[in-house]
């Protein structure tokens, strides 16, 4: 965890989760951006609801992208993290999700509608996963090798996919 250099209220989290769980170990990446405290699950993975719950229980959120700072200062994360500079596909989960009501988005996290037309080519598309399952869940996504349109963009997905994903604290 040392390797991202991290700043005293990150290190306050730090104690705090050590506290909680035996879990946060050198597979976990913390930092601070703009406020916000990040964590991101680059060793494993979740469907969505065991996603929520792990973030929950740590004091933390499922991550919300609600505007371009938001976007860029995960983006800005990620990349001093240097979890992007090996990967040509990064996605992870987000708490954007349309459960309640097919085809409006929320943050679950924040009640707010998602209002940040930020959405992947053709997306969000629901497309059905199998006879009962359709998207109702958002990951964002980069994929260096697609064209354009793929830059932190949101997707929808079956919630029981399991996929990497971000807590975060909510700024004041
Ligand atoms: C992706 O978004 C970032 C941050 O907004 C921007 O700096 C970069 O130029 C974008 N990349 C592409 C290929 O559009
Ligand atoms: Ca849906
Ligand atoms: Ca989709």
């Amino acid at each position: 965890m040392a390797r991202f250099g991290l700043l005293p209220v990150c290190a306050i989290v730090l104690s705090v989760l050590a506290q909680l769980s035996a879990q946060a170990n050198d597979d976990n990446t913390f930092a601070v951006f703009r406020q916000k405290s990040y964590y991101f699950s680059d060793s494993f993975k979740l469907n969505w609801f065991k996603a929520m719950e792990y973030c929950r229980k740590r004091g933390m959120f499922l991550l919300s992208v609600r505007n371009t700072q938001e976007r860029e200062a995960v983006i800005e994360y990620l990349g001093s993290s240097g979890y992007t500079s090996t990967r040509k596909t990064v996605m992870f989960w987000t708490s954007a999700n349309d459960l309640g009501e097919e085809g409006e988005f929320y943050w679950s996290t924040t009640g707010e509608h998602v209002t940040y037309s930020n959405w992947s080519p053709s997306e969000p598309n629901n497309a059905k996963v199998d006879d009962c399952t359709n998207e109702d869940c958002a990951v964002l996504e980069y994929w260096a090798d697609r064209v354009a349109g793929y830059n932190y963009t949101l997707d929808d997905r079956s919630c029981m996919r399991e996929y990497h994903f971000i807590c975060e604290t909510l700024p004041e």
